[in-house]
């Protein structure tokens, strides 16, 4: 199998963020990825490529242009206003009902405005090289899809930053490019066949589900921790399901803490139901290993084996796949679980 995988990730890598109001040291770093990346690369099945240069023609089909050239220019911006800031985060949020009543929001011109403008979260710093580095996870993703595209029967894209959380025109959630939906678009646009988004992150991929909520042609499929208690709160019911032409394309699975290898291999069929009906010519993963026992931050309770059977219960769908790396913070098990999931995909058998 091929893996996409660039160093340039590391230029993104936040030292605190502000979550349930307190700083703290952040969950998504470098090491996850390479972690990864040293697991894969002593199995010669894994075979590693750099990624390509695509620009930023692809992401601007997803997303709201201001929000790619909010994001180029953001972090220098901030600090010709303000003392040296290491990891830029936003103070004041547009939310809808600041102006409710009183006109449409507008981009606003100080920094600090529109750092809330287009951020909607605090537990995404801007740092210096934030951009380029989702700018390289992007050609990542984009680039494990043109495999895919070539004939491969599945390609790993090793992305980070993560893409899920990004929706159209607002970045959170570790995320400021969905890697995913400008896979899915390039797919769905070049080919003119119907693609579906597998979500497996732990996180309901609010971003993707955003961004092809009322298309017909691109399905999005995501099992979750239940909204009800896990980030980010406010989408990911199972009452979401898509709109206009897009109504039944969209499928939220919630899942109640705890759930086993079991409970969540049967809920995973049933999203594969629902995949097969829409009847896609490819696949993309959402891999996220958060939902793992041991994630520091999620309440699932998945085993090594179980996420290699979950690879396994995807390969029946017998799809084209591009799988791209989402969440995970298991920082020492990231490895074998990614490992785990991929080998289950493939068929690779099981080592020790
Ligand atoms: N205690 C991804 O996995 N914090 N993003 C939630 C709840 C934000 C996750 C913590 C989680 C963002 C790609
Ligand atoms: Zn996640």
């Amino acid at each position: 199998m091929k893996v996409v995988y660039t160093l340039r990730h590391r230029l993104h890598h936040p030292e605190q963020e502000f979550e349930h109001s307190r700083f703290q040291k952040p969950f998504e770093t470098p090491e996850r990825v390479e972690i990864i990346q040293a697991a894969l690369m002593a199995d010669p099945r894994y075979e590693f490529v750099a990624p390509d240069e695509w620009g930023t023609g692809p992401i601007a089909a997803v997303h709201d242009p201001g929000l790619i050239r909010f994001l180029e220019t953001a972090w220098q911006e901030y600090q010709a206003t303000h003392p040296y800031t290491r990891d830029v985060v936003p103070d004041v949020f547009a939310l809808p009902g600041l102006r409710f009543g009183i006109g449409d929001p507008i981009e606003p011109t100080s920094i600090d405005a529109r750092l809330g403008h287009w951020c909607y979260e605090t537990t995404t710093p801007l740092t210096h090289g934030s951009y380029d580095a989702a700018r390289s996870s992007v050609d990542v993703a984009l680039s494990a899809a043109e495999a895919v595209l070539s004939g491969e029967r599945w390609a790993y894209g090793l992305c980070r930053p993560p893409g899920h959380h990004a929706a159209r025109s607002v970045y959170g959630g570790y995320c400021f490019f969905n890697n995913a939906a400008v896979v899915a678009e390039r797919l769905a646009t070049s080919t003119g066949s119907r693609v579906t988004v597998l979500d497996l992150d732990y996180h309901h991929g609010n971003g993707t589900q955003q961004i092809f909520y009322d298309r017909a042609d691109v399905q999005f499929v995501s099992l979750h921790g239940d909204p009800a208690r896990s980030y980010p709160y406010h989408t990911g019911f199972a009452e979401e399901c898509g709109t206009g032409p897009g109504l039944g394309s969209t499928m939220n699975l919630p899942l109640a803490a705890g759930v086993e290898d079991t409970e969540y291999l049967r809920v995973l069929d049933q999203a594969l139901s629902a995949v097969s009906a829409f009847a896609p010519e490819m696949l993309v993963i959402s891999l996220g290993l958060d939902t793992h026992l041991e994630d520091p931050i999620s309440d699932l309770a998945l085993s090594t084996g179980g996420l290699r059977a979950a690879g396994a219960a995807v390969a029946t769908l017998g799809l084209p796949t591009v799988v791209l790396q989402e969440g995970g913070y298991a920082i020492d098990l990231l490895g074998e679980n990614a490992r785990a999931w991929l080998d289950g995909l493939a068929g690779y058998e099981q080592r020790t």
